[in-house]
């Protein structure tokens, strides 16, 4: 899909009209997309009235002063972090740095945050960072984000997101809204569809990796195809280690899980094992592969198939007939997969199919008991539009689903579609309504757990044209807010959002309830508490001290407390060359009294929040005087807040 497929009709244009029902006309060859309109759907009147507009938008409105009524988390693709949003107001609440170098807050940089980058990071990775000069890969493709669950629910513990760029999984504290664990997965490669058991809890985050490469990846064999394989990945959501994985047939896209806990599901459109965009098009059908949990664990615990990198691997591949993996066939090309709140159905969009296919969940223990029709799972195929990618779904039992090439959503009903599927007269398409321009992800409040919504749908589209003022050739994307409680579905706000939010889950503000200042004795410093005990300095009542280190007198640790608008220490004194740790505690105590740290011309800053400790190191440069300075906005005298480091010539 490298062509922006607008074949040359205005969208604007088309308003009123609809390009749906038609099989797809659009063909690979070549490399090219080569996109057809459908026959509009007639009876079906599309966009909504001035009035109807302004009534759903009177709902969305959050005047100033007063609170959204859901938290809205957003990937961030390419840029690495995670946002949160207000919804329906869709204001931007924070950013929350992960995977990326953040030059506000210090991630990246600071001690404490290089101790979670590195924590799982392999000798490999270490070694060729090394030889680059870098600490961390501080770039990321952040996907999806997705929270713990319990019992089918969010459970406002945890959120859990991944990197495809460096094969990772991160884990955000909803406490504190900070990361609290990274983790490189080995053995597979590109970490894309990523989510949370949903029952009876947590336990596992299930992890596709999505580019095929040979199992040990060594160079002994790469042009061999045949040697490559694809991991799904399981991994412990609490230890944030791998726990298992298994080899399948074909590569990984999107994946989720049941409400029982018994199984994992993944979409794969490369069941060709192709590598070319030909190859991996080549296929009516690719499939999608269902784990089936309680075996994969038997097996471990029995210590079947090989251990490699310390994780224990298992075979489900078409070949090794195990009791692992069952494959069910989808047309060409799937990518969404997502399960439905009602429990019971899992829904596949065909992307370069017009159609969803549905599948009964709860008949998935059929295709591991005995010799059975794959398909028989599946219990209706409706189609929808041009490009349907993914689907979110509302408490009334309808679906909503992207349609990229049309630039719509569709809604429609999953029971309708069944009863059409198995040949009544229903036509399970409800409304459609078009979006600007091209959706990836949609989301509805609640949607992806049984506590699903009626209210909002977000569709994150991924161009948005003529939507804004040009800014250049960069453009934003346009996340827009859609009313879904009434029958037709009602445009009412149009947000920019930089690059690239792939996905979003909006969980009520009920479920979360985030501190206003740090506990003293927070685990994400106590490497950092460790070695001031050993430096003899009490964080919790501590004077302010400089210390050289007695193994290694080239390492100097500069301990001050900052309170609003001064650090404890007024200067300090070091010597060129010197390796520099420079460790804050805020001891202020009160709501939004956030510190910083910028040592100038050092290229080092930090953010120290209320009761935080905060340490960052950095070499000593020239001979000269540098000034410190708080950066965190603090009080009137927060231009005041500031020192010298006196850096004496080496000799001295
Ligand atoms: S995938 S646009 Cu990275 Cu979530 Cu579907
Ligand atoms: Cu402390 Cu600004
Ligand atoms: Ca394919």
């Amino acid at each position: 899909m490298s062509e922006r497929p607008t074949s040359g009709i205005s969208r604007r244009g088309l308003l009123g009209a609809t390009a749906g029902g038609a099989a797809l006309a659009g063909a690979i060859g070549g490399g090219r997309l080569a996109l057809g309109t459908g026959a509009g759907l007639g009876a079906l009147a599309l966009g909504s009235t001035a009035a109807q507009a302004q009534a759903a938008s009177e709902g969305y409105n959050v005047p100033p002063g007063q609170l959204d009524t859901h938290y809205g988390f957003w990937s961030s693709g390419q840029t690495g972090e995670m946002r949160i949003l207000g919804i329906p107001s869709m204001r931007e609440l924070m950013r929350v740095p992960v995977f990326n170098r953040c030059s506000a807050t210090g991630w990246g940089e600071t001690n404490e945050s290089l101790r979670i980058h590195q924590r799982t990071m392999s000798e490999k990775t270490k070694k060729h960072l090394a030889a680059n000069g870098k600490k961390v890969h501080d770039n990321g493709d952040l996907h999806h984000v997705h929270m713990s669950f319990t019992d089918g629910k969010y459970d406002g513990k945890y959120l859990f997101m991944n990197d495809k760029a460096n094969t990772r999984v991160a884990r955000v504290r909803c406490d504190v809204m900070k990361t609290d664990a990274i983790l490189e997965i080995p053995n597979a490669k590109a970490i894309h569809g990523m989510r949370p058991q949903k029952a009876p809890n947590t336990k596992y985050v299930f992890c596709n990796g999505e580019d095929e490469a040979p199992l040990v990846n060594d160079g002994t064999t790469m042009q061999d195809v045949s040697t490559y394989v694809n991991i799904f990945t399981a991994v412990d959501a609490e230890a944030m280690l791998p726990a298992w994985q298994v080899m399948v047939s074909g590569n990984l896209d999107n994946c989720d899980a049941d409400y029982e806990g018994k199984w994992a599901f993944s979409t794969s459109y490369n069941s060709e094992m192709g590598m070319t965009l030909a190859d991996m098009t080549a296929s009516e059908m690719d499939h999608v592969v269902i784990f089936n949990i309680a075996a994969i664990e038997a097996a471990v615990a029995a210590g079947e198939g090989q251990e490699l990198n310390g994780v224990r691997v298992l075979d489900g591949r078409k070949d090794a007939k195990s009791q692992f993996t069952r494959y069910v066939p989808i047309a060409n090309n799937p990518h969404g997969c997502n399960m439905a709140p009602d429990k019971k159905h899992l829904c596949v969009g065909g992307k370069l199919s017009p159609t969803v296919t549905v599948l009964d969940v709860t008949k998935f223990d059929t295709l591991f008991d005995g010799e059975v029709d794959p398909r028989s799972v599946v219990v209706a195929e409706p189609e929808l539009g041009l490009g349907p990618l993914h689907t979110a779904f509302d408490g009334r039992g309808n679906a909503y689903t992207s349609l990229f090439l049309d630039s719509q959503v569709v809604k429609w009903n999953i029971e309708d579609a069944i009863k059409a599927y198995a040949g009544e007269a229903v036509d399970p398409i409800k409304d459609k309504i078009d979006v600007h321009y091209q959706p990836g992800h949609l989301k509805t409040v609640m949607g992806e757990t049984s506590e699903a919504e009626n209210n909002w749908l977000v569709c994150l589209c991924k161009f948005s044209k003529d939507r804004f003022l040009n800014v250049g050739p960069l453009k934003p994307e346009n996340d827009q807010l859609i009313d879904i409680s009434g029958d037709k579905m009602i445009l009412v706000h149009d947000g920019p959002n930089f690059a690239e939010p792939h996905d979003a889950i909006a969980v009520a503000a009920s479920k979360l309830n985030p501190l206003s200042a740090w506990n003293r004795q927070d685990r994400m410093w106590a490497e950092t508490r460790k070695q001031a005990e050993a430096d003899g300095v009490n964080l919790d009542d501590w004077q302010d001290m400089v210390i050289r280190d007695k193994d290694d007198p080239k390492k100097v640790r500069v301990y001050m407390s900052s309170q609003a608008p001064s650090f404890a220490l007024e200067s300090f004194t070091v010597k060129e060359g010197d390796e520099v740790t420079v460790i804050v505690t805020n001891l202020d105590d009160i709501d939004d009294l956030t510190h910083g740290f910028t040592m100038g011309n050092h290229g080092a800053a930090m953010e120290v929040g209320p009761q935080a400790t905060s340490s960052i190191t950095f070499t000593a440069a020239n001979a000269g005087v540098y000034w410190y300075y708080c950066q965190w906005f603090c009080h009137a005298l927060h231009m005041e807040m500031r020192g010298r480091m006196f850096v004496e010539p080496a000799g001295a």
